[in-house]
């Protein structure tokens, strides 16, 4: 085996953390066997949520006006605020730039039409092979919702299983947030379910799920919580839980997913991009963890306040994987200081980062700038027991930054 000195330690560890074949574990990318709800090209990724809300604060315009506009004058109406008359440096604007120049474009010429021919001339598969070399992803994790009238034949057709690269996640936010909604949408899908929270109608949310976790060979349950999701309570989404969640993951074997603390439509004008984040009660996930030391839990909280709470109570539930930094944590100074305290409180034990992309060649910048954030605090810990005398091997840094980008995942899954 070879031994490292100092000099070359921090650079193998950086490369590691480029090369590093990845599982993204959550995502809203599809397949290509989605059609249209696989976004990708200039126009989806200059329309991206977080660059709309960025843009606005640079306009007066109507909101109504911005949604009245085709896909492409939104994206010009946004280039030209957030790329010409001001400077690219938030971590989306910039995130463009990255990606931009992976794809080998000319980011000296600004010019938004060559850069979209550029595209156009790719095929959708292509641009998804392409895009997912450059950037080292081996496999992804989709978000799949029943109810979407869009993404419900693909299933019911058989055809969202096809590529061995994507895997699905069942999305589960509108039984335990919307549950009239729900009632609806499972009546037209023939269960027989009723407003009521009667015996039937846990037995046949319960046959929901489990027939649809089986149809898209589902990893996960996974759904977003508002900040004041208590646990345990007396309310609807308690009973959902323990009676028709908790038992479909042990009768199925998987991970239920919660990403706690979004408060959705802040801003109803914006659509996607008006939601916020919020502060939210560690102590439902021990609760939860608690109660269920059989059950695996993966969270991600949205305020940066959460954090080192949800770290310390990692260490304290081996059923609990804490994985990701979460949409507005999703910036350099929050990945950087997650990850260092992460790694201060649980080694490698952790899943230090999923990308949350919604257009393809996202994953080129969200994953390069996280990686290259991951591989410096790594380096800074390798370094610290290189002092004292510990020395790594490339063996050993490749396997911990398996560990942290792929496997970590897989075995709690008990997939490996
Ligand atoms: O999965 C979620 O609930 C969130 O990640 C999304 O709602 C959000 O819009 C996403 O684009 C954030 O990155
Ligand atoms: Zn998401």
């Amino acid at each position: 085996k070879l031994d490292l000195n100092l000099v070359d330690l921090r650079q193998t560890v950086e490369r590691l953390a480029l090369n590093t074949p990845v599982t993204d574990m959550h995502t809203h990318l599809y397949a290509p066997e989605f059609g249209d709800l696989l976004l990708w090209g200039i126009d989806d990724l200059l329309t991206y949520h977080y660059l709309i809300s960025e843009s606005f604060r640079w306009s007066e315009e109507e909101y109504s006006r911005f949604w009245s506009m085709s896909k492409r004058e939104q994206a010009d109406w946004i280039w030209k605020l957030l790329f010409l008359d001001h400077s690219p440096v938030s971590e989306a604007a910039s995130g463009f730039i990255t990606i931009l120049k992976r794809l080998g474009l000319d980011v000296s010429s600004r010019n938004l039409d060559d850069y979209r021919q550029a595209l156009e001339k790719r095929t959708v598969r292509e641009q998804v092979d392409t895009v997912m070399l450059i950037a080292g992803i081996e496999k992804i994790v989709m978000t799949n919702d029943p109810f979407d009238s869009a993404e419900r034949p693909v299933w019911q057709s058989g055809k969202g299983k096809t590529d061995p690269r994507f895997y699905a996640a069942l999305r589960v936010d509108a039984l335990l947030n919307d549950w009239p909604l729900a009632v609806n949408e499972l009546q037209s899908l023939g269960y027989d379910v009723q407003a009521e929270w009667t015996e039937r109608t846990k037995e046949e949310t319960r046959r929901f799920l489990s027939e649809w976790i089986i149809r898209m060979d589902a990893l996960y349950l996974a759904v977003s919580m508002p900040g004041d999701f208590k646990y345990p309570a007396d309310d609807h989404r308690n009973q959902m839980i323990n009676q028709v969640m908790i038992p479909v993951c042990q009768e199925q074997n998987i991970p239920f997913a919660l990403m706690i603390g979004v408060r959705r439509k802040v801003n109803p004008s914006l659509g996607l991009a008006g939601d916020m984040s919020m502060h939210a009660d560690v102590s439902a996930v021990e609760a939860l963890c608690r109660q269920y030391p059989n059950q695996k839990f993966l969270i991600t909280m949205l305020a940066r306040e959460n954090q080192h709470e949800l770290t310390v109570l990692a260490r304290k539930f081996r059923n609990l994987m804490i994985f990701g930094c979460w949409w507005f944590l999703h910036i350099e100074s929050m990945v950087e200081e997650m990850t260092r305290f992460r790694l201060e409180l649980l080694g490698t034990s952790m899943i230090p980062q999923h990308s949350d992309c919604r257009v393809f060649e996202q994953l080129i910048y969200k994953w390069e700038h996280s990686r290259r954030i991951i591989g410096n605090v790594l380096a800074d810990k390798y370094e610290k027991l290189h002092h004292s005398g510990w020395i790594v091997t490339e063996e050993e840094i490749q396997r911990d930054l398996d560990d942290m980008l792929n496997r970590n995942f897989w075995r709690f899954l008990g997939k490996e």
